[in-house]
């Protein structure tokens, strides 16, 4: 059970009626200068934390970032908006990664960034919906959220809602058989309303995937499973973007978005360093990180 106590947002004029959809037309700059931001964060909150998962969260930052500044229709000041698109993180030890844009986007004060992982904060290591506004799901255990994804997609195919889902996949998460069982029944269920996006940073807990388990012909296994299968560098921002674009114009079956990525991407030291997947920099490294975050 969880000691933590739930955020709730402070009341304000913005009720649900009037909060504003987040502006959508974020320049490549104010993109980047927001990426830059949630690194900085990200590296920060698990150096003070003294634990976390750097490595896996600064990989997916291009990622996340696209879609909450560029592609997602959502409303910070109402998280609850029925008709948002929906984010699930199914590598839900990224859990800095979504605070931090969660922070930057408004749902919740930047200045609790710091509380990541302590007794009675509502930022725990792994997400929790029932505290953390703006988390759709519960996470930790991977393998779970592409099957949550495939049901939040159905039920809004039933309510005749157009909202999309995207559900951010780890590529050693790609091990667990139920990933697979939920991507077999998205394409028997043409859910064109779902996107799966794979972090293919290469790595796990336990080093190199090609050494741990072998994922290839990872495109080819995602095809073989009916998904239209696009490939993309995850730290490019226009790719990301045309890809979302892309795969908007896609009907009849869900499309994966397969991005190439860098474990510990921005942070020279942390970079393809399996030594960053669960352990936070130290004070000496987080002021290293940050100055080549600058
Ligand atoms: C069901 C389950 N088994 C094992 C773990 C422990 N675990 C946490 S992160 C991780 C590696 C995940 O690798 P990947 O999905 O590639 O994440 P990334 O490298 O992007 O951080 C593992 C095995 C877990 N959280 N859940």
């Amino acid at each position: 059970m969880s000691s933590s106590k739930e955020y709730k947002l402070p009341q304000t004029s913005a009720d649900s009626a009037e909060a504003e959809v987040f502006s959508l037309s974020a320049s490549p700059a104010a993109l980047a200068a927001a990426a830059k931001k949630i690194r900085r964060h990200i590296v920060t909150m698990t150096g003070k934390a003294g634990s976390g998962h750097p490595g896996g969260s600064l990989s997916a930052v291009e990622i996340v970032t696209t879609l909450y500044f560029k592609m997602m229709r959502h409303k910070p000041h109402d998280p609850q908006w029925p008709d948002r698109d929906r984010f699930i993180l199914s590598k839900g030890h990224a859990a800095p990664l979504l605070y931090a844009t969660l922070a930057e986007c408004g749902y919740i004060p930047v200045s609790e960034l710091c509380t990541l992982r302590q007794l009675d904060s509502f930022l725990q290591g792994h997400t929790d919906c029932t505290i953390t506004p703006g988390v759709e799901m519960s996470a930790g255990a991977l393998g779970q959220g592409l099957s949550f994804a495939l049901g939040v997609a159905l039920a809004g195919r039933l309510n005749k809602q157009d909202y999309r889902v995207y559900a951010l996949l780890g590529d050693g998460e790609c091990d667990e058989g139920q990933v697979w069982e939920a991507a077999m029944a998205s394409a028997h269920f043409k859910t064109d309303n779902l996107v799966a996006i794979v972090d293919n940073n290469g790595q796990q807990i336990d080093g190199w995937n090609r050494d741990v388990m072998n994922l290839e012909p990872f495109p080819d296994k995602w095809r073989a499973f009916g998904w239209r299968t696009i490939e993309v560098d995850g730290h490019s921002i226009p790719q990301l973007t045309q890809a979302f674009k892309q795969a908007k114009k896609i009907k009849g079956q869900p499309t994966v978005i397969i991005a190439h990525t860098v474990k510990g991407k921005g942070v020279s030291f942390m970079e393809n360093n399996p030594d960053f997947h669960g352990a936070a920099p130290n004070d000496i490294e987080v002021g290293l990180a940050l100055k080549e975050l600058e």
